[in-house]
């Protein structure tokens, strides 16, 4: 058997939360673990798609991604989620759903400066312009978590090595 639960993701634009969630739920796939993996491309275009990005409808996307990895957690599901999650407020909103031992809070720490450099679609660049308002770490604030169970160094660890200690992490934790 293995632990279910919630394994939150939280990080800038361009921080490497994505690729890392797709990483690590493909090796615990691979180990034959129920995984279900919730990011912009399934929820922002979907159940979110009314929402955008003042701070007030981010907490709502947020609160709605915490119900939502709720009923996939009580059926049994390891859930990986990767969403900006920039307020401190929203993301302990979401673990007070959880037990203790179900909720993992990991930071994807990319600074912004490397994020920015990167800039893999061009967001940072039209934020700077003043084409896109409130873009988190360039007009919008992001809350980093003040004591998240794991930190991945993702501006100096590559996007595998980050999700290789994410996955030493859950086995370490009991989860898988
Ligand atoms: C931040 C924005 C914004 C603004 C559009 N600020 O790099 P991406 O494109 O693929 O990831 C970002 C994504 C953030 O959505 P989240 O649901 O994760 O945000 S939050 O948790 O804060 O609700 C970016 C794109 O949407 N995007 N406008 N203004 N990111």
């Amino acid at each position: 058997g293995h632990h279910s639960g919630v394994i939150w993701l939280t990080g800038l634009s361009g921080s490497g939360k994505s690729t890392i969630a797709n990483l690590v739920n493909k090796q615990l796939f691979e180990k034959g673990l129920q995984t279900y993996l919730l990011d912009g491309d399934n929820i922002r275009q979907g159940l979110n798609s009314d929402l955008g990005f003042s701070a007030e409808d981010r907490k709502e996307n947020i609160r709605r991604i915490g119900e939502v990895a709720k009923l996939f957690a009580d059926s049994g599901s390891i859930v990986l989620t990767a969403f900006i999650s920039p307020y401190q407020e929203d993301r302990d909103q979401v673990r007070k759903l959880f037990n203790k031992d179900e909720f993992l809070e990991v930071h994807v720490d990319c600074p912004v400066e490397e994020c920015e450099k990167r800039d893999p679609k061009g967001l940072y660049k039209k934020a700077r312009k003043g084409e896109i308002k409130g873009f988190t770490g360039v007009d919008a604030p992001y809350e980093a978590p003040a004591s998240p169970e794991l930190r991945l160094e993702s501006g100096s660890l590559d996007e595998q090595a980050c999700a290789d200690r994410l996955v030493a992490f859950l086995i370490e934790k009991g989860w898988v």
